[in-house]
C-alpha cells in the first residue's frame, strides 16, 4: 500500500526572543477547531478561559470574594510565568535548543515545550499561522505539556502558546515560529480542498508515460531508479500518498538530469465522499524558493497536466494547464 514517509534532517536553530506579553488580549484559540480544548478543572463544560468578568452560573475559582470579606482580602494576584518556550525537531541529534525560531525540512515533526517548571500550570498551543492548505495539528493534543506537530508543508508557522495558572488566569503568552524549506533540488507539493477525496500527484520523466512504471513517480512507483542506477540521488521520491483528503503529496528530486524536462500532473483518482469536483493547487519549490502556484478544478477521473521543469533551461518552469478526462 502507499503509504511511506521520508524525513530531512533538521539543518539550523536561530535564537530570538518573540514577544511575551502578560495577560494577553488573545481570544480563545482556534475556536474552529475540534482539538483546541481550554483545560479546565471545573466540571463544566471547556468553556473558553475565565476571563475574569462575574458570569452567571459560573462556579469558577476566579470568582471574586464575597463581599464580605473585606477591602483588607483583596484578590490573590495573577503570577506572571516566566516562559522560554521551545521548539525543536524531532530528527535533530543535537538535543534540545533554546530555538524559538526554528527551521526544518518539510514532513519534519517538531516538538515544543513551555520552557517553565512551574508547576499547576496548564497549556493550550495553536498553530495561528500556516501555510494556505495544511491541516497540520498537535499530537496527542494541543493541551499537552510538550505536544508535536507534523510540519505537513512548506511555509511559514507560527504557533502560540498561552499559560494559564491554578486558577485558569491567564499567566503569560509566547510565540514560536516554524519555517519550513525544502532542502531539494525540486519539490512538488499538491493540496486539495476536499475530504474523501483521493488526488495523485504525478512526476514525470520525458521518456515516460503517465501512470506507468519505471518513468512516471507516482503511489504505485514511489521511488523509480531513474539516470544512473549506481546513485540515488538523481531519483525521485514521492514522500506521501494521501488517500482521504486535502493532501499533501510531495515529489522531491535532489540531482536533475541535464536538457531533460520533467513532467508534473495530478490526477483525481477517487471520489469516496461524491464531492464530483475538488480544486487542486500545486506549488513547486527550487532550491527551496516558491517559484510556481497554480490551482485548477478538478472533475473525479480527470488529469491536470500542470508544468515542465527542465532546471538548466532559460525558463525553468512552464506552467501546461491541460485538463484531460482521465491520463492523455
Ligand atoms: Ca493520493
Ligand atoms: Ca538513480
Ligand atoms: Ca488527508
Amino acid at each position: 500500500m502507499k503509504r511511506t514517509a521520508r524525513y530531512g534532517l533538521a539543518l539550523l536553530w536561530v535564537v530570538a526572543m518573540v514577544g511575551c506579553a502578560q495577560e494577553s488580549e488573545y481570544s480563545a484559540p482556534g475556536a474552529d477547531d475540534a482539538n483546541n480544548q481550554v483545560p479546565t478543572d471545573e466540571p463544566s463544560d471547556g468553556q473558553e478561559p475565565d476571563d475574569g468578568e462575574d458570569e452567571p452560573g459560573d462556579p469558577g475559582p476566579t470568582d471574586p470574594p464575597p463581599p464580605d470579606d473585606g477591602p483588607d482580602e483583596p484578590d490573590e494576584p495573577v503570577e506572571e510565568v516566566m516562559l522560554n518556550p521551545t521548539a525543536r525537531a524531532s530528527s535533530d541529534v543535537l538535543g534540545q535548543s533554546e530555538a524559538q525560531e526554528l527551521q526544518v525540512v518539510p514532513l519534519e515533526t517538531v516538538i515544543f515545550d513551555p520552557g517553565t517548571g512551574a508547576e499547576n500550570l496548564s497549556f493550550v498551543w495553536s498553530v495561528i499561522v500556516r501555510p494556505e492548505g495544511s491541516t497540520a495539528d498537535f499530537t496527542p493534543s494541543n493541551t499537552a505539556r510538550t505536544p508535536s506537530l507534523f510540519m505537513d508543508l512548506a511555509g511559514n508557522y507560527e504557533v502560540l502558546l498561552e499559560v494559564f495558572d491554578q486558577n485558569n488566569r491567564p499567566a503569560g503568552t509566547e510565540k514560536i515560529q516554524i519555517e519550513v524549506i525544502p532542502d531539494e533540488l525540486i519539490h512538488v507539493q499538491l493540496v486539495w480542498d476536499t475530504d474523501g477525496t483521493d488526488l495523485d500527484l504525478h512526476f514525470m520523466h520525458p521518456t515516460g508515460r503517465w501512470n506507468q512504471s519505471p518513468f512516471d513517480c507516482y503511489w504505485a512507483n514511489v521511488e523509480p531508479n531513474w539516470f544512473d542506477p549506481e546513485n540515488n540521488d538523481d531519483n525521485p521520491s514521492l514522500d506521501i500518498d494521501d488517500v482521504d483528503g486535502f493532501g499533501p503529496e510531495n515529489i522531491n528530486l535532489d540531482i536533475a538530469e541535464a536538457d531533460t524536462p520533467y513532467e508534473v500532473g495530478v490526477h483525481f483518482y477517487s471520489d469516496r465522499a461524491q464531492m464530483g469536483s475538488t480544486e487542486a493547487t500545486v506549488r513547486i519549490f527550487l532550491s527551496g524558493e516558491l517559484a510556481f502556484e497554480q490551482s485548477m478544478t478538478l472533475s473525479h477521473g480527470q488529469f491536470w497536466h500542470v508544468a515542465s521543469i527542465e532546471i538548466d533551461a532559460q525558463e525553468p518552469l512552464v506552467s501546461a494547464g491541460e485538463l484531460t478526462d482521465g491520463f492523455p
